[in-house]
């Protein structure tokens, strides 16, 4: 792993908060491990290992049920770990995977046997090189017919370069980390409100409320500057919106948070109990088990 890795909380809190029955942790990874799922070779980084027991066994801690398992860019194209974390869910994890264009309608339908229902697009730099535009609308098309969806990750100083493309996609998008504001500035601000137009503007563009831990200033274990953010996008579209711990929280550099205190800030962006409902069972499964 890298020198300066930070792996994951080895002792998370229990949270005081109880999440509702059948509660979808929607965002979150495995790693490995590297010696039967070897990292890409074009990988940006290098993580500790971080399985799927270490995963199941948080999901129990943290009174979740289910599990939505996304391809890290540290295993490129390749979703072996992922498609082994998922047949071995009982059926209770359902898969984010990451493909190369030329994918065969074959390959795509064992990826579907196995539990995967979206595929991801990430444009953050220091994670991926870019990819030709092109190559995404051909992957949209493929995946589409399907009835998945994809999930983007960018930064939101990157949203006016990919407007277009994500209004031209042919699925449901779901947007990683609120589009990853910049939290020092104002939710009314500019930079804020072009990410709401988005949401305004296209009804299939859904967004994940995850992450405090990476927009914070004002740090752990509140991270009470992300906050308002989030309320905003939950009561603003609350059909709209999922939530995911990030574990085991990949490229963290200031600190590593402590995954039942991510849970406790639930119920102060999801204020009342049907929000709670809609954010943590009835959107991911709308999104991910409806068949
Ligand atoms: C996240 C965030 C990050 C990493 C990845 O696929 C990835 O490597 O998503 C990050 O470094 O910000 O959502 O896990």
């Amino acid at each position: 792993m890298d020198p300066d890795w930070l792996p994951f909380h080895p002792n998370p809190s229990k949270p005081a908060f109880v999440p509702p029955p059948g509660a979808v942790d929607a965002h979150c990874h495995v790693f490995g491990p590297a010696a039967k799922f070897p990292f890409a070779p074009e990988r940006k980084y290098t993580p500790c290992d971080a399985g799927r027991e270490e995963l199941r066994a948080l999901r129990d801690h943290l009174g979740f049920a289910r599990n939505v398992i996304v391809q890290a860019t540290c295993h490129g194209t390749d979703n072996r770990a992922l498609v082994d974390a998922l047949a071995n869910a009982g059926g209770l994890a359902r898969g984010v995977a990451s493909v190369h264009r030329d994918i065969s309608n074959a390959e795509l339908s064992v990826l579907h046997q196995a539990g995967v229902r979206g595929v991801r697009f990430n444009f953050v730099k220091r994670l991926v090189d870019k990819l030709p535009h092109e190559d995404l609308k051909i992957i949209a098309q493929k995946i589409a017919a399907l009835g998945w969806h994809i999930v983007i990750y960018f930064e939101a100083s990157e949203l006016a370069d990919i407007y277009d493309l994500i209004c031209a996609l042919p699925t449901v998008v779901v947007v990683d980390h609120m589009g990853r504001p910049d939290v020092r500035k104002a939710v009314e601000g500019e930079e804020f409100q072009r990410f709401v137009q988005l949401m305004d503007e296209q009804e299939n563009v859904w967004t994940k409320v995850s992450c405090p831990e990476r927009l914070s200033h004002t740090g752990p274990h509140d991270y009470t500057d992300v906050m308002p953010f989030s309320r905003y996008l939950i009561e603003r579209f609350p059909d709209r919106v999922l939530w995911g711990t990030d574990w085991p929280h990949p490229n963290m550099k200031s600190h590593m948070p402590d995954d039942g205190k991510l849970v406790d800030i639930i119920p102060r962006i999801a204020t009342t109990p049907a929000l709670q409902q809609a954010l943590l069972v009835d959107n991911p499964m709308r999104l991910y088990w409806s068949d």
